[in-house]
C-alpha cells in the first residue's frame, strides 16, 4: 500500500497543444479504454461524448509516470466524471465493464467492420444496420448500391486495414517524387500525418505538395494524378479542386473542419518487395494515400494541419480561438483583434504567434 505522501501528482496543462506528448505512452491500458469509447461515441455520432473520451485520453498519455492510483488524479484537467469512472474499473479491476461490454456489442462490432471499407462512415454504417446488414458477407448479398469508392474499399478491405509501415510509406513517397518532378520541376513533398510524428505504422499515408514560386502549384493535382494513373499506381482516386478562393466565410474560418486545398483520396497499388510477399502471391497491396496542394504562402500552415494528431489539431484551433481571439486553419491565421492576417513561414513562427512553446511533430501525438 502506498501513502498518501509517496504518490506522485502530476501538473499537466489543460490544452493538448500545450503538452508534449511522445509516442511512449505509460498508461496504455487506461487510454485504450478511453480511446475505444472515443471511437464508439464517434462512431454513433455522438461527438461531444467523443471528444471528452478524447481529452481524457490525451491527458493520459501525457502523463510522464504510470498512474497506479486514483489519488495521482486529483486537480487533473479534462477528466470528466465518466471518464474516471472508467480509469478507476480499470484500476481496481484491469478492465472496465463499459469497455467490455461495448468491445462484445453486436453493433460495435458491425460498426467497427463496416466503417473499416474506405468510403463508408458512421452514418451509411448505421443505416446498414438498420436493415440488417452487420457484416461483409451479408453486404456483399444485399443488393445494396455502393458508390465507386465503396466499391474500391470492399474490394481491398484486407488490404486497407493492414497497417501501413514506414518502409512502405518510404516507398511510396518516392514513387510520389519522382510523378511530381516529371510534372512540375522544383516542386517539393512533405510527408506529413502520423508518420512525420514518428510513428512506425499508420492507416494511410498523407503527402502535401508545393512548388516555390507562388502560383506555380496550380493545376498540378490533375498532372501528377495522371502521371500516376498513366504507370498503373493507382487502383482508385478522387481528386477535389481548390475552393479556397470562392469561399465566402474567410479563409481562415472554413465552413467545416474541412480545407479548401486541391486534394486527392487515393488508393495506390504498391508492389511488395521480395521479402513481403506471401502465401497468397499476391505480389502487390492495396495501401490508402492522401495527396494535397498548397500554394508555398500557406505552406507552413498546411504542413502544421496536416501533421496532427487529429486532437492536437483540433486543440490548437480552441486555444487560437478562445485564448487569443485568432482564427486558426491549415490555410491562414487570423487575428481577430487586430483584424488581420498573421504571415508565417515556418511552424514556429505559427506557435509563436499563438503565444505557445513551439511542439515538434514527435511530441504531437495527443
Ligand atoms: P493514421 O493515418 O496513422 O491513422 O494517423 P494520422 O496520419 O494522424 O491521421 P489521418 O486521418 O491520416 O490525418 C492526418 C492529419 O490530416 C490529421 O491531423 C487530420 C488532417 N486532416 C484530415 N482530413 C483533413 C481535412 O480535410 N482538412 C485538414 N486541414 N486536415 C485534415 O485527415
Ligand atoms: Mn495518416
Ligand atoms: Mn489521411
Amino acid at each position: 500500500q502506498i501513502s498518501e505522501a509517496e504518490v506522485a501528482l502530476f501538473s499537466v496543462s489543460s490544452y493538448a497543444c500545450q503538452r508534449r506528448t511522445t509516442l511512449d505512452n505509460h498508461n496504455s491500458n487506461l487510454t485504450d479504454a478511453l480511446s475505444l469509447l472515443a471511437e464508439n461515441a464517434e462512431l454513433n455520432n455522438e461527438d461531444g461524448r467523443g471528444v471528452a473520451f478524447r481529452r481524457a485520453a490525451a491527458l493520459m498519455k501525457a502523463l510522464p509516470t504510470q498512474v497506479i492510483s486514483m489519488s495521482q488524479l486529483r486537480g487533473l484537467p479534462c477528466l470528466g466524471e465518466h471518464s474516471l469512472r472508467v480509469i478507476k474499473d480499470v484500476l481496481e479491476n484491469g478492465v472496465s465493464s463499459e469497455v467490455e461490454s461495448t468491445k462484445q456489442s453486436k453493433r460495435y462490432k458491425a460498426l467497427k467492420i463496416l466503417t473499416g471499407i474506405f468510403g463508408v462512415g458512421a452514418k451509411t454504417a448505421d443505416r446498414w444496420i438498420r436493415e440488417g446488414i452487420y457484416n461483409l458477407e451479408q453486404l456483399r448479398h444485399s443488393g445494396q448500391t455502393l458508390n465507386r469508392a465503396q466499391k474500391s474499399g470492399l474490394e481491398h478491405y484486407d488490404d486497407l486495414n493492414e497497417p501501413v509501415t514506414k518502409a512502405e510509406a518510404d516507398a511510396i513517397g518516392e514513387i510520389v517524387q519522382k510523378a511530381v518532378d516529371s510534372v512540375l520541376t522544383g516542386s517539393q513533398v512533405a510527408l506529413t500525418g502520423g508518420f512525420r510524428r514518428g510513428k512506425l505504422t499508420g492507416h494511410d499515408v498523407d503527402f502535401l505538395i508545393t512548388h516555390p514560386e507562388e502560383g506555380k502549384e496550380v493545376g498540378l493535382m490533375p498532372k501528377v494524378v495522371a502521371w500516376l494513373e498513366s504507370r498503373g499506381f493507382l487502383l482508385y482516386q478522387k481528386t477535389t479542386r481548390n475552393s479556397y478562393l470562392e469561399s465566402k466565410d474567410g479563409p481562415a474560418r472554413p465552413a467545416s473542419n474541412m480545407d479548401r486545398f486541391e486534394r486527392c483520396f487515393s488508393i495506390f497499388k504498391l508492389t511488395k518487395g521480395k521479402e513481403q510477399e506471401t502465401a497468397s502471391h499476391k505480389i502487390w497491396r492495396a495501401v490508402r494515400v492522401d495527396l494535397v496542394v498548397s500554394p508555398i504562402s500557406q505552406f507552413a500552415f498546411a504542413v502544421l494541419g496536416w501533421t496532427g494528431s487529429k486532437l492536437f489539431e483540433r486543440e490548437l484551433r480552441r486555444w487560437a480561438g478562445h485564448e487569443k481571439n485568432m482564427s486558426l486553419s491549415s490555410h491562414a491565421l487570423f487575428d481577430n483583434t487586430q483584424n488581420k492576417y498573421l504571415r508565417a513561414t515556418s511552424e514556429e513562427e505559427i506557435f509563436a504567434y499563438l503565444g505557445l512553446e513551439y511542439i515538434p511533430p514527435s511530441e504531437r501525438n495527443a
